[in-house]
């Protein structure tokens, strides 16, 4: 059967009220796919697969939740739905609220949304407000107007995103057979991080697939969990630019619980890891590549040994959300006159 979308493929494991219509583009089911370059580097007999959730209707993981919170919201006759965010938050919600008709209103930080993420959520008809602050600051506006105005919360700190989100992680126990030793991924506002250990462990209660340890990684600019309070976050990650994670107590229990850990790593060092993903025919976004930049720091550092283990890095969102800073750091593309003899001549240069 071909696949169904999150709700309807693990239906019976995810709290959604019954008689909630299913708001959903066929998100989920995305690959599990093999890097054995980068895998051999991280040492002997390593298995090492990135979770493409870059492949998702809208570009990233953030669909898996808002198939369940919008659902959920649609069920109740929600007027409208608001959310803040960094980018592809508001891209999501804005493609399941148009799904569902049901208006859709994002805050974002001004100046430090990808291009991507923000033309996306202009084409599925969002409304959008930038805030001359940080997505933190969004955050706190949109929960006040919640409750003040009666409209309904799609960010993380809705449990119905997480009960959306945490299907990856069935999704990799039943690629896998049982659970990875190590899963690598980005902390921003951890909504994903309390995710993955919440479905990892209900597969575990239910099918006894084992659990991973958990290495959350947040930008050396923007890692409040790292530092151990709030901070004014920069990173060139502007996906996790988060200096107060709403989940934040969630993240580092999931850390700690999974005897695993959350630290940050430089911006150069995520960089570097975005293109050694893209030499593997993997192109993520920033954000995305820094699960896998703060594991393998680990691992070149020796506070790690992952020989003869399997390793997940959760790649969040896809390249082509954040063109732009590719484009900007590379040299200038060479213009040639339409003559054979100008591509001989760039050709040996
Ligand atoms: C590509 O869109 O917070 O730790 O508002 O877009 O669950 O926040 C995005 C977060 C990682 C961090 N990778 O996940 C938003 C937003 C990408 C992201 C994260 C985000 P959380």
């Amino acid at each position: 059967m071909p696949w169904r979308g999150i709700i309807h493929e693990y239906g019976e494991l995810i709290d959604l009220p019954k008689t909630s219509p299913v708001i959903t583009l066929l998100e989920g089911g995305t690959p599990l796919i093999p890097l054995p370059a980068l895998g051999r580097m991280l040492g002997k007999e390593v298995t090492l697969y990135a979770k493409f959730e870059g492949l998702n209707p809208t570009g990233s993981f953030k669909d898996r939740g808002m198939t369940v919170a919008i659902s959920e919201a649609a069920g109740r006759k929600a007027k409208s739905v608001i959310c803040a965010s960094t980018g592809n938050t508001a891209a999501s919600a804005a493609a399941y609220a148009a799904r569902s008709g049901i208006p859709c209103i994002v805050l974002i930080p001004q100046g430090k949304v990808a291009m991507g993420k923000l033309a996306g959520a202009l084409a599925y008809g969002a409304k959008v407000l930038q805030i001359q602050g940080s997505f933190d600051d969004a955050l706190t506006m949109v929960v006040q107007a919640s409750q003040k105005l009666a409209i309904a919360l799609v960010n993380s700190l809705n449990p119905y995103r997480l009960e959306g989100q945490k299907t990856a992680a069935f999704e990799i126990c039943d690629a896998l057979g049982k659970s990875p030793d190590w899963l690598c991924l980005p902390v921003g506002n951890a909504g994903n991080i309390t995710s993955y250990w919440m479905g990892f462990k209900q597969y575990h209660q239910l099918k006894q697939t084992g659990l991973p340890k958990i290495l959350g990684v947040q930008a050396e600019g923007a890692a409040p969990l790292v530092v151990g309070h709030p901070v004014e976050p920069e990173t060139v990650a502007t996906a996790i630019r988060i200096g107060k994670p709403a989940r934040g107590e969630q993240a580092l229990e999931a850390a700690q619980e999974s005897e695993g850990g959350i630290i940050a790593v430089s911006d150069d060092c995520i960089l570097d890891m975005q293109k050694s993903l893209a030499s593997e025919g993997i192109w993520v976004e920033p954000a995305s590549a820094a699960g896998l930049a703060g594991l393998a720091r680990e691992v070149r550092e020796n506070r790690l040994t992952v020989d003869g283990q399997t390793i997940v890095t959760v790649c969040t969102g896809h390249g082509l959300k954040d063109p732009d800073i590719i484009t900007r750091r590379s040299p200038p593309i060479p213009i040639l006159a339409p003559v054979l003899s100008d591509l001989e001549e760039a050709l040996r240069g």
